[in-house]
């Protein structure tokens, strides 16, 4: 077929940050591929990025904006039915009912009875104006997102080492690579155009790699070391990594004498940890640490990745932390090749980040509790409004949210497409928040799990439907283009916002902060001149260059690829001595397995997006993955229905008995409604970072009733996807 037009685009779903073309014809993506010439995936995509985006054209698709018929009490807010409960509303009366239903808390409780999610999934430019309206017309900073549910751990343990949390180092350098680290990262299934270049390193250059995960992901087939911990023992490898390098005289001390400090206090905190005691933890044999020590220590140039495996858990801090003393004391950071990088998840996650979806932060990390950031943001949003001010005091993170329903501080909650019904621990916490809620706005481009309990939902358009720009993973900015027309009267959220913005400032009586985008080049201009970092690049250069990897501060500046080269944003770089401990719950008699909870190549988060594609029909149920032994001991087969139970609930999902997952670990997958991970899981947090353990909980197997299988749910569990690959891998 030939296409009506060509759109360069990015991928809507993982933080790689593909370039796609999509070809339309009749208003209707028909196919995606991409460009060869382009950075970062030169014509590379995984099976989502090429044939999931088909979520836009379902039938599903949020069309008319809708307003519950009859609004809740707070305590009896239940799920609405849709078409039941809901009426199509036009434009003017849901953005009416949104802005008074937000003023009216605002007025009874003060602004920060007010909470929003911002949204990892849309544009820098849409995100920019959700904070900008929540601070600047309601007037708190109780902005947050799933960046908390997700590298609040590894951004908390990177902050108090080197003062940046960003990924340090570009993925067009791991083709380069020497020697690195893959760690708590199923990267094929989850960054997959990351994983085929980390492969070619290995295969084409001979890089050496080590892959420290619990789980048998498919990185472990091409690495040279396998550390198979107990999941949740990561601190004990690293600080015994760590006590190998001092013994054996293996760190860069021309690097730690120039660029760190705190590291005779630190090495103290080593004596103990040696492999032999790091083994009686974790159960990863004392010689391979030793080995793993060695060939990180004496690589020229060495790098880690991770994951959730990492950062998920209530030591997420503490893990993070055990990475950074590796790369300080062995002075692998701030050079190509080199470096801290956790990989983000979500397209733009670093962007919504960057944009000022967070509770502490404007634009690029730039901190609300500074005077003189605040009066830069006041003079530019009020233009001299001096009875305008914005708030001084971090607001609440995501997690801090839901307490806060539940303690009473919190009544109002806007979210712009997030489905925490889907992805918060303990989803019965969760709900039980929810329904204790005044009034709620969701802003979403389907009905979800959590919309169904707004009193207001707003049809945003999706990425296809939008100009825009995202920031992936290696924090470059990229062009996001319209190619089709949103369905029905659905908008770009940055409409939404602006709609939304100008009705509460008529509704409390303020003046207007500038809510007259044409068009979001426009939006993106204010935020780069608000904000140094970005201050070289404007859509112009995008559109010239493909994408520009910010910091940049000038126009003739190129952009930092890898950064640290000179020094860390704290200045020098600080060891912390961790020891080894956790807040989270183990199993025990009565809950005998560790869950560990994450993902499959073919479906995302809450589904949402991908169980509307014709993914769904390639991997359409929920497994739990079990390990021969153990399903030898239970007297249980691969494809028998079982109940799986914590303190929390219980779900009924298909039993998949293979060697991936290790004895005494169960697997599941969280993207499925009807066997929500969730339900299980265990909200307890990280203190520092508030982040909770997906990775680690106690829970028990018992035999189900069968249920008949749903349609496309009969091919063999053997047959479907990956896991036939997976299980061929001898263990
Ligand atoms: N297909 C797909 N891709 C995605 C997503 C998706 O939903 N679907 N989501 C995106 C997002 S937002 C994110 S954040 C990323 C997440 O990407 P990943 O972090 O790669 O994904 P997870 O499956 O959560 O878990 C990662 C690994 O942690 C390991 N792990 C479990 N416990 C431990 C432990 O105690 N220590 C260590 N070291 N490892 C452990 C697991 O075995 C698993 O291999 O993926 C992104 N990409
Ligand atoms: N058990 C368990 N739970 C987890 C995790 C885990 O490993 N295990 N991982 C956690 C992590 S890392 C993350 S990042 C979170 C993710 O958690 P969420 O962010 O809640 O998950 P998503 O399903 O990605 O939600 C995105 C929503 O945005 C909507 N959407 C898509 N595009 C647009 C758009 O352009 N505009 C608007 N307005 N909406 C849009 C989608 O329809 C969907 O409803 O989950 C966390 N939860
Ligand atoms: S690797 Fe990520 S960005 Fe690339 S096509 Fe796949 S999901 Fe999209
Ligand atoms: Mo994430």
């Amino acid at each position: 077929m030939k296409a009506d037009r060509v759109v360069r685009s990015t991928c809507p779903y993982c933080g790689v940050g593909c370039q796609v073309l999509l070809n339309v014809k009749d208003d209707h993506i028909f196919r995606i591929d991409a460009p060869f010439d382009a950075a970062p995936n030169y014509g590379r995509l995984c099976v989502k990025g090429r044939f999931g985006a088909d979520y836009v054209h379902h039938p599903d698709r949020l069309k008319t904006p809708l307003i519950r018929k009859t609004p809740p009490r707070p305590g009896h807010r239940t799920a609405a039915q849709f078409p039941a409960d809901w009426r199509e509303a036009t434009w003017d009366e849901a953005l009416t009912a949104a802005a008074q239903g937000l003023a009216r808390i605002r007025q009874s409780y003060g602004p920060d009875a007010i909470t929003a999610n911002a949204c990892a999934k849309a544009t820098n430019e849409d995100n920019y104006l959700h904070q900008k309206l929540m601070r600047g017309v309601l007037g708190t900073n109780n902005v947050d997102h799933c960046a908390r549910l997700c590298h609040a751990g590894s951004v908390t343990g990177l902050q108090l080492a080197i003062g940046s949390s960003a990924m340090s180092n570009s993925i067009a350098e791991m083709k380069d690579l020497e020697c690195f680290i893959v760690v708590g990262s199923n990267t094929t299934e989850t960054h997959p155009v990351i994983s085929t270049f980390l492969k070619d390193a290995v295969t084409k250059n001979g890089a050496k790699l080590i892959v420290v995960d619990p789980r048998q992901t498919e990185m472990t087939r091409f690495a040279a070391l396998w550390l198979r911990q107990k999941p949740g023992t990561d601190v004990a490898v690293f600080n015994a990594m760590a006590h190998v390098i001092v013994k054996e005289g293996l760190m860069n001390q021309d690097f730690i004498g120039a660029r760190t400090e705190g590291f005779s206090e630190y090495i103290e905190s080593l004596e103990d940890k040696t492999p032999e005691w790091a083994e009686s933890v974790s159960g990863v044999p004392a010689s391979d640490i030793r080995a793993a020590a060695r060939m990180y220590a004496t690589a020229g140039r060495a790098a880690f990745y991770w994951g959730m495996g990492i950062s998920q858990s209530t030591h997420g801090t503490d893990n993070t932390l055990t990475l950074t003393n590796l790369a300080l004391m062995t002075g692998h950071v701030g050079q190509p090749g080199t470096g801290l990088n956790p990989l983000r998840g979500q397209n733009n996650v670093q962007g919504c980040s960057d944009s000022g979806g967070l509770p502490n932060v404007f634009t690029a990390y730039q901190s609300v509790t500074n005077a003189g950031i605040r009066a830069k943001f006041e003079q530019f949003w009020f233009d001299g409004d001096s009875a305008r001010r914005l708030p001084a005091q971090p607001g609440l993170t995501v997690t801090e949210m839901v307490d806060g329903i539940l303690t009473g501080q919190v009544k109002g909650w806007w979210v712009m497409g997030e489905n925490p019904l889907m992805s918060e621990p303990n989803l019965r916490h969760a709900q039980e928040a929810i329904e204790q809620l005044e009034f709620f706005v969701a802003q979403d481009i389907f009905f979800n799990e959590t919309n169904v309990f707004a009193d207001v939902i707003l049809p945003a358009a999706a990425f296809a439907e939008k100009d825009g720009t995202f920031t992936n993973s290696d924090r470059r900015v990229q062009r996001v283009r319209r190619a089709i027309n949103p369905p029905g009267e659905a908008r770009a959220d940055w409409q939404i916002i602006c709609d939304l913005a100008k009705r509460l400032e008529a509704e409390l009586g303020l003046s207007s902060a500038g809510w007259d985008y044409s068009h979001p080049s426009e939006i993106w201009e204010e935020m780069r001149q608000l904000t140094p970092d970005f201050g070289g690049i404007d859509y112009a250069r995008l559109e010239r260059e493909g994408g520009v990897h910010w910091p940049c501060p000038a126009f003739d500046h190129p952009g930092t690829p890898y950064l640290f080269a000179d020094d860390f944003p704290s200045g020098r770089g600080k060891f912390f001595a961790v020891e080894f401990g956790t807040g989270s719950e183990l199993p025990d008699a009565d809950y005998p397995f560790i869950l560990s909870t994450g993902r499959v190549l073919y479906h995302w988060h809450g589904g949402t997006m991908t169980r509307a594609s014709a993914l769904d029909d390639i991997w359409p149920e929920c497994t739990v993955e079990l390990h021969p032994n153990d399903a030898a001991r239970l007297g249980l087969q691969t494809g028998q229905w079982v109940d799986v139970a914590s303190r929390r609930g219980k779900i009924t999902v298909r039993l998949l008995v293979t060697g991936r997952s290790p004895e005494g670990t169960v697997f599941i997958p969280f993207h499925f409604a009807e066997a929500a991970a969730n339900v299980l899981t265990d909200n307890r947090i990280d203190k520092r970072a508030k982040i909770p353990d997906y990775k680690v909980c106690g829970v028990q197997l018992t035999r189900a009733a069968e249920i008949p299988a749903r349609a496309g749910a009969d091919i063999p569990l053997e047959d479907r996807g990956t896991i036939k690959d997976i299980t061929a891998v001898t263990v």
